[in-house]
């Protein structure tokens, strides 16, 4: 029989491998880990407390908030503002970067997160999620963190996750070496390793994209799924759920590949992004990347882009190596 083994068991074997943890990041990731059981909880009974609909505000880039957006939000911060391990943090919700209270020690890590991705799609009873992302700040050791230490590349990235609260809550984690997945047990309350060593086929058979923008990609996206709808790969299917974690999360289990291309709706020339640098493509490109997979804007690696400012948004194509390269083939037009 398999053994079972506990996230925070997991996070202790993997700090032994390196000689010279301190063990901050196992405590932080330890601390993240009980805010989304808290979010769980919420999310699960959302329905039945009236916490679905909107907060009735805005976050900083325009969309509506919903109230569970606003929970998850100030739990993970009331949950990691006190622990010592950060020096500031960052999340889809808020403006500015978040500082770590006066009264707090500061520490050497920055967090950046989205609290509640697809929180758009919850009234349906569709999987939201949480996506989270470390970095070592950069600034001198003590002092307040700034957003230079939040506006690093996914390549610095020293950890990052996502949590699925679906018909069973997942948190995926990679703190470099490998991806591993961890299914929580409601029962006991606990995250036990579910997915070992998650590997991404290296071609699955779905293409996922929101097809309503398709008049609105440049040529060559068209010309990539209109050669996949026409059997070019082999028979593929369509899904999209429309919740960047959902879609990602089947794509690094199934294989395929994820697109959200710069769309050429309200700006002819230069064309608009909608995936949040810092929050989702980075984070959610990152751990792919480390499961064997391509997460590339179309251009670059996604991982190599340097944010210029807090709520920065990039082109997002991620899945399978074979599919991937496939695309930015045809991207380039080479094909
Ligand atoms: P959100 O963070 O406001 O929920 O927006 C991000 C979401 C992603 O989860 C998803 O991939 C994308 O928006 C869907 O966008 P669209 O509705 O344009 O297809
Ligand atoms: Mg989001």
């Amino acid at each position: 029989m398999s053994q079972i083994v506990s996230v925070q068991r997991h996070l202790l074997a993997t700090q032994s491998n390196h000689p010279d943890a301190t063990g901050d990041l196992t405590a932080l990731l330890w601390d993240l880990t009980l805010a989304f059981k808290l979010i769980n909880a919420e999310v699960n009974k959302a329905g039945l407390v009236n916490l679905y609909g909107l907060d009735g505000d805005r976050n900083a880039s325009g969309d509506d908030v919903t109230k569970l957006d606003r929970f998850s939000q100030d739990t993970i911060f009331r949950m990691m503002d006190h622990g010592g391990h950060l020096c500031c943090m960052a999340s889809e919700e808020e403006r500015e970067i978040i500082r770590i209270p006066a009264e707090y020690p500061k520490g050497k890590y920055v967090l950046s997160y989205d609290p509640l991705d697809g929180s758009s799609n919850i009234d349906a009873n569709v999987s939201v999620g949480t996506i989270f992302a470390i970095h070592h700040r950069v600034t001198p050791e003590g002092t307040d963190g700034t957003e230079a230490d939040v506006l690093q590349p996914g390549s610095a990235l020293v950890a990052a996750g996502y949590v699925v609260y679906g018909s069973s809550t997942m948190l995926v984690l990679s703190t470099g070496d490998r991806v591993d997945g961890f299914t929580l047990d409601p029962s006991v309350g606990e995250f036990l390793l579910s997915h070992p060593n998650i590997r991404i086929p290296s071609r699955g058979a779905i293409y996922s994209v929101n097809e309503g923008n398709e008049n609105f990609w440049d040529a060559n996206t068209r010309r990539y799924v209109q050669w996949v709808k026409s059997g070019g790969p082999g028979a593929y299917k369509a899904r999209y759920i429309g919740s960047m974690i959902a879609d990602v999360h089947r794509t690094l289990l199934y294989g395929g590949i994820f697109l959200y291309p710069r769309t050429f709706r309200k700006d002819p020339a230069n064309g608009e992004c909608k995936l949040r640098l810092l929050y989702e493509a980075g984070p959610m490109g990152w751990i792919v990347e480390r499961a064997g997979g391509i997460a590339s804007t179309g251009e670059r690696p996604i991982v190599d882009l340097v944010p210029t400012h807090l709520h920065e948004r990039c082109p997002v194509a991620i899945g399978s190596p074979d599919d991937v390269a496939e695309y930015l083939a045809f991207y380039r037009g080479e094909r």
